[in-house]
């Protein structure tokens, strides 16, 4: 078995490889960014090492930090978690080439699901077939315009590269090929580095069904039941579910077997997702995900495996210890994420700062797998996932209605939330009747009910107390040499920060020098002024006027890439364009100002 894992990740998905090492007697390694010192991931780990840097780029995708840090602690393999580098190849092999092992594929099989081409080709030859589509790259608008018309309209251009729909265009008609293919392989390059894009007969109302997969080095493939995603905004999964409900057993079935198929084509190993479409009793094979996926807990929950616990031990060279006969689904479960996001008005804008108490729920069947305690600071700089609810019982209507109740029970201050939103899709009949399918939150559900959630009242947490001016025994965390290491101190009470806080920033701190709004509507429709203003933080990708043009209102200014979307930024009015402000690749603040029209 292994000695000492080495998470390269962060938040709430490193605390739950580290949780499971515990339990199976393996040392963990943490790392951390600049922003990170304090997290909960690093406070729980064996060791803990600064990787430096802010941003994603800087630290938690510095290959080079991490293989440092690999070398220093002399783990014996490295758990990727999702993102960052799960499904990097180049980093996969520089673990390997150190000698240690990398908790997940073969690279050849992340190589082969990563191009979503070569994906389906895969499936194909292990005969499971693909959303009708074409199996190489479009290279004209008249290729969509004879596919539309052969197949039927509309036809979704997905990236070849890319994976989750971001970038996915669809297109309604022949005379809209054009725009959409080349906003497709400019997403495309923006996203994924390549422009590369095919094309599929789009499913007007299909069900997103993805299945658990797991191989061993024995020859033991097995799946272990299906996760319904179909609740997604914007490619966003917000809630997850199984088993799916109205989902008859013999598609179950073939599903699994189809997707144990496709595992074994390209040479899999470890645990992997392949996720399909299901629509009018077909489904179609979609990609697969080469990493343990955000939603696994509702399988653990429902078969009783612990699937970082089984990921370790194959990836020691062990085998699984049951075969698919062994494999017993136990009733219902479901999970919702809980996002830093506020969902008011459907803007779901990001809302990073300092979580001032967080009190989890409780009771049966609840398990809540955070990446943040009281104290601890969501930065906008990584995903902004705090946590992710998941509830068990015996049937569908027990876990929606424990959810609710759990959700009701989670007390989150300091930011804002996605739990209004979470409530919202729980509490409502379509859900309930799950009558709901991929298009049904942006096409049936309303978020303008939902209101700007007011700032948490100053309250002092109940177990404030007012201590005695004394020595007070106290936990503190000291880095020696880039190493972090905990302390036991005894100093007056006076002297103690709170825990986790950061120094506050100044009430007038700006970054940047733009000027700021005071509305941050999500649609940049300017303010009387014609000032045009940021709806939300992103990077310019494309500006379309000039200065002097003459513009209509609803006329696009600017392209803004957020939220991984495109947001066209338009003219509030007609007039002429008085300043542009912006540039392509700036990266701006929400409320920045773009442009002025008068
Ligand atoms: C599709 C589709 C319908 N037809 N492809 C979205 C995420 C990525 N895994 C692939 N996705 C889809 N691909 C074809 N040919 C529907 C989805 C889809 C979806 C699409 C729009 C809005 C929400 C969605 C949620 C799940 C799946």
């Amino acid at each position: 078995m292994l000695n000492k894992v080495l998470v390269a990740n962060r938040g709430e998905i490193a605390v739950r490889i580290i949780r499971t090492c515990r339990e199976m007697g393996i040392k963990t390694v943490a790392i951390y960014s600049e922003p990170d010192r304090f997290s909960m991931h690093a406070r729980m780990a064996d060791e803990a090492y600064c990787i430096g840097g802010t941003t994603a780029a800087e630290s938690y995708l510095n290959i080079e930090a991490m293989l440092d840090v690999l070398t220093r602690s002399g783990a014996d393999a490295v758990h990727p978690g999702y993102g960052f580098f799960s499904e990097n190849t180049d980093f996969s092999r520089a673990v390997k080439e150190r000698g240690a092992i990398f908790v997940g594929p073969p690279p050849e099989a992340i190589e082969t699901m990563g191009d979503k081409i070569s994906s389906r080709i895969a499936a194909k030859a292990a005969g499971v077939d693909g959303v009708p589509g074409t199996m190489e790259a479009i290279t004209a608008p008249e290729e969509v315009a004879v596919f539309g018309n052969e197949h039927g309209w509309p036809v979704a251009i997905k990236a070849a590269y890319g994976g989750g729909g971001r970038g996915m265009k669809v297109v309604d008609n022949s005379e809209s090929v054009t725009e959409a293919l080349e906003s497709a392989k400019r997403e495309a390059l923006a996203y994924f580095g390549r422009d590369e894009v095919y094309m599929e007969k789009y499913l007007s109302w299909p069900r997103h069904i993805e299945m658990q997969i797991i191989v061993d080095n024995h020859g033991n493939a097995v799946w272990l039941g299906e996760r319904d995603c179909s609740c997604q905004r914007r490619h966003q999964k917000l809630v997850e579910e199984t088993p799916a409900p109205n989902f008859p057993q013999d598609i179950r079935n073939a599903m699994g077997e189809a997707a144990i198929r496709v595992a074994l084509a390209c040479g899999y190993r470890n645990a992997g997702t392949v996720e399909f479409l299901y629509q009018d009793g077909e489904f179609y094979f979609l990609e697969m995900n080469t990493r343990l996926q955000v939603e696994h807990p509702i399988t653990e929950l429902v078969t009783g495996v612990d699937l970082v616990a089984l990921q370790l031990k194959v990836a020691a060279g062990e085998p699984l210890g049951f075969s698919q006969d062994d494999v017993r689904i136990n009733g219902h479960a479901i999970e919702v994420r809980i996002n830093a996001e506020d969902p008011a008005r459907g803007l779901f804008l990001p809302s990073p700062g300092s979580i001032s108490k967080l009190i989890p729920p409780g009771g049966p069947g609840v398990r809540l797998d955070s990446g943040y305690e009281s104290g601890d600071t969501v930065s906008q700089h990584y995903d902004n996932l705090i946590a992710k609810l998941v509830v068990w019982a015996g049937d569908r209507e027990q876990a929606r209605n424990r959810m609710l109740r759990a959700l009701g029970e989670t007390y989150i201050e300091g930011v804002k939330t996605t739990i209004p939103a979470d409530v919202l899709i729980l509490s409502h009949p379509d859900f309930a009747a799950a009558k709901h399918s991929t298009r049904w939150v942006e096409s049936s559900l309303n978020f303008d009910q939902l209101d700007m959630q007011e700032p948490p009242a100053d309250t002092k947490s109940p177990d404030d107390t007012q201590g005695s001016m004394q020595l007070q025994e106290t936990d503190i965390t000291a880095e020696v040499q880039g190493r972090r290491y905990r302390l036991r101190m005894w100093l007056p009470i006076s002297d103690l920060p709170a825990a986790g806080q950061s120094p506050k920033r100044s009430a007038n701190s700006k970054s940047g020098s733009k000027k700021r709004s005071s509305d941050q509507a999500n649609r940049s429709m300017g303010q009387a002024s014609g000032s045009i203003t940021a709806p939300m933080q992103g990077t310019i990708i494309k500006v379309l006027v000039e200065v002097g043009q003459e513009v209509d209102a609803g006329q696009t200014i600017c392209v803004l890439e957020a939220m991984k979307m495109e947001n066209m930024i338009e003219s509030p009015t007609s007039g002429t364009v008085k300043s542009i402000n912006v540039s392509s690749g700036d990266y701006i603040a929400a409320g920045d100002e773009l442009a002025v029209i008068v």
